[in-house]
């Protein structure tokens, strides 16, 4: 971590449907305060999605907005091994999961590298991410969002706190 670079925005996605979900996306939100360099500015309202292109039970997901000094790598870094400290497996792609942590946007970067790509391809077309990124920077959400998501299955299942 740089001490000297200037904090960026970024917006992370939390997701789990194996174990106690919802302990799990709480315990993450507040590890993310904690990471090095890095304060937790905002969190959504957890929501209750249906698996979206997946498998499995209901997922709770939330948004978490971060000012942080990491680089874009080193906070990638930070959400696997704290996916990993969940006892994250990979046994296939988009399988059941006690935790995913995904950077959606990191200020206003652009890249597209074998491990990640900016701002997150598909996060336009997923409610599970949509929804909650709406309740901590509506002003991102444009009505085409909207539309591209509609009909898929999401509940708030928390209130937003301040
Ligand atoms: N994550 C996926 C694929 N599908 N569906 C829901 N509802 N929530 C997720 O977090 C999710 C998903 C890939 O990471
Ligand atoms: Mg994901
Ligand atoms: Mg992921």
């Amino acid at each position: 971590m740089s001490a000297d670079r200037e904090p960026v925005t970024a917006y992370v996605a939390l997701g789990a449907n194996l174990g106690d979900a919802r302990q799990t996306v709480l315990g993450s939100l507040a590890a993310l305060d904690q990471l090095p360099g890095t304060r937790c500015t905002g969190r959504s309202r957890l929501y209750r999605t249906a698996p979206f292109e997946a498998q499995g039970p209901d997922f709770i997901n939330a948004v978490a907005r971060l000012e942080t000094r990491l680089s874009a790598p080193e906070l990638l870094d930070a959400l696997q091994a704290l996916e990993n400290q969940a006892g994250r497996l990979r046994p296939y792609r988009n399988a059941p999961r006690t935790l995913d942590l995904d950077v959606l946007l990191y200020g206003q970067a652009r890249m597209d590298s074998p491990r990640l790509t900016l701002p997150h391809p598909r996060m336009w077309g997923r409610a599970f991410v949509v929804h909650p990124l709406a309740d901590l920077a509506p002003d991102l959400v444009m009505p085409s969002h909207w539309a591209s998501v509609a009909g898929q299955s999401i509940e708030a299942v928390s209130e937003l706190v301040p």
